[in-house]
């Protein structure tokens, strides 16, 4: 058996193995050209792609016309967004300002959302009216929007209108009975509607909505919030559903309840799932649909790669003198791209060269003892390479190394371990929660890692690894992993001989 390299989500699509197209580390190979160049630089809708490209939203909508018991209004809005955090809000010209500003700034910025505060699709003027400003003024950027799916098939005319290419609907049942737990009310035909009928309602919209955009060739990505004990068993059923009807991708975020948050959710002690919850729901599910497992739950005026937010950077009062000239900008933003397309390209050549001899090798020289799973944490700030310093890391991704396999997993949030200065107090225990954080893991691969650290990782029984700094994530994970297959067939050979 070849060792594969796979990340989930949009990338490993329908199965590039079998279609024997492109180069082995080109995990789009197996899409359509027209889809492929739809998703090859948008950071959510491929994986591969959030290594390299960053996205912004702009918290243009402040409206809402449904309740879900995991919001309060204070906040933006959790379908898209982490709870219990607010956005600066935008008129429609601001928020044209500021996305100038920041594709001036971070050419690698692609895709610009609308998520909140509210619901978009609820505060359509000011949705479409900023969209339409930037169609004219910067056609180099994608447009996407995320919705509850209620005001959808109304709008989808207005969106394809709009050039709107990636659409995302938080589906989080196909059942009322379900969605009674969820929904207390929706503001419908300009009243309120509660309980069962209001589910119905909302659920019967997002999948009309969902069909209509499919229809008209726009990419759905589905988000669903995963309860424990309220829709965990029921996510099943909405994947096959809304992948018999078209949609892209499937996210299922973690509910993330806290009672600071004053939601129905968390006063009621609603917990939210555990990683491995979250994980298992998520491998259920991908029998029927991609998975997107890179999800960071931004906020709704978040700036830059999906795992770091630079809002602050490019806040209205410190953008208000810069002079934008777009035309300039965009030539260097398409020059910045042709570079990490090349970068991408030359990554492909040596994932590629690492990609067939490992499974072989492990297999040869084990021989073909090796067979179970690792899960290996690795620190980089993007670019798809081993990059960051363990203790500057503010997340880790996490990889499964197979003998079939590497795929990404997910991603484990920590806090800052070495923030510099006089913070060394609270580095122990940072330490100990990241360790804690890394449950299940192996190995940490970073580019560099303190002394002290790397005992305490060592003691928790995870190897650090500096050796393969600047390099490919995935190659030099199943380098590691091979080394650690190997190893461990000596030691059992050695065992058995004695
Ligand atoms: Fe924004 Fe959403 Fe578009 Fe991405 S986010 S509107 S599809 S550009 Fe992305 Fe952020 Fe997850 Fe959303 S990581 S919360 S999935
Ligand atoms: Fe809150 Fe979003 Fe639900 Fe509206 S759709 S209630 S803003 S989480």
């Amino acid at each position: 058996m070849e060792l594969k390299l796979i990340a989930n989500g949009a990338d490993t699509g329908g199965g590039c193995a079998s279609s024997g197209c492109g180069s082995p580390g080109d995990r789009l190979a197996h899409l359509p050209e027209p889809i492929r160049a739809r998703v090859n630089n948008h950071p959510c809708f491929s994986e591969d792609a959030h290594h390299h490209y960053a996205r912004m939203h702009v918290a243009v909508a402040p409206a809402c016309n449904i309740q879900c018991h995991y919001c309060n209004r204070k906040y933006d809005c959790s379908n898209e967004s982490r709870p219990g955090v607010v956005s600066e809000l935008l008129t429609p010209d601001q928020a044209v300002r500021k996305v100038l500003a920041v594709a001036a700034a971070i050419p690698q910025m692609t895709v610009l959302g609308i998520a909140g505060p509210g619901d978009p699709l609820a505060n359509p003027e000011r949705t479409l009216e900023t969209f339409r400003q930037l169609a004219a003024k910067a056609p180099d950027i994608r447009l996407c929007v995320s919705t509850n799916g209620l005001a959808l098939p109304g709008m989808v005319d207005a969106l394809c209108r709009h050039n709107i290419e990636h659409v995302t609907i938080t589906i989080n049942c196909v059942d009322p009975d379900v969605g009674v737990k969820i929904y207390p009310w929706i503001f419908w035909n300009n009243r309120r509607v509660t309980g069962r009928k209001a589910s119905e309602i909302l659920i019967e919209q997002q999948q009309k909505g969902l069909e209509q955009l499919v229809a008209r060739g726009v990419l759905v990505k589905v988000n669903s919030v995963l309860i424990p004990g309220v829709n965990d068993s029921h996510l099943h059923a909405v994947s096959r559903v809304v992948k018999a009807k078209g949609a892209f991708l499937h996210n299922v975020m973690p509910l993330i309840a806290e009672p600071e948050h004053g939601t129905v959710y968390g006063l009621m002690g609603q917990r939210g799932p555990t990683s491995e919850e979250l994980n298992a729901i998520q491998d259920a599910c991908a029998g029927d649909m991609v998975m997107m497992r890179h999800c960071r739950q931004c906020r709704a005026d978040a700036v830059g790669m999906l795992g770091e937010d630079r809002g602050e950077e490019f806040r209205l009062d410190k953008i208000a003198d810069r002079e934008i000239d777009y035309a300039a900008a965009m030539a260097r933003r398409a020059e910045v791209q042709a570079a990490i397309e090349a970068n991408r390209a030359a990554q492909r050549g040596q994932t590629g060269e690492a990609f067939v001899p490992v499974a072989s090798l492990t297999r040869r020289r084990s021989g073909g003892s090796a067979s179970r799973s690792v899960l290996m944490a690795v620190a980089t700030t993007g670019g798809g390479v081993i990059d960051q310093h363990f203790g500057h890391a503010r997340e880790f991704l996490v990889f499964e190394a197979s003998p079939s396999d590497v795929r990404y997993v997910g991603c484990r949030k920590v806090d800052l371990y070495c923030a510099g200065g006089d913070t060394c107090g609270e580095a122990e225990s940072a330490l100990a929660k990241t360790i804690q954080a890394l449950e299940g893991c192996e190995a940490v691969l970073c580019s560099r890692i303190g002394f002290e650290p790397w005992g305490a990782l060592e003691a928790a029984g995870i190897s650090p690894n500096g050796e393969h700094a600047m390099e490919p994530i995935e190659s030099a994970i199943a380098e590691v992993y091979r080394e650690m297959m190997e190893t461990e067939t000596w030691h059992s050979r050695s065992s058995r001989v004695a």
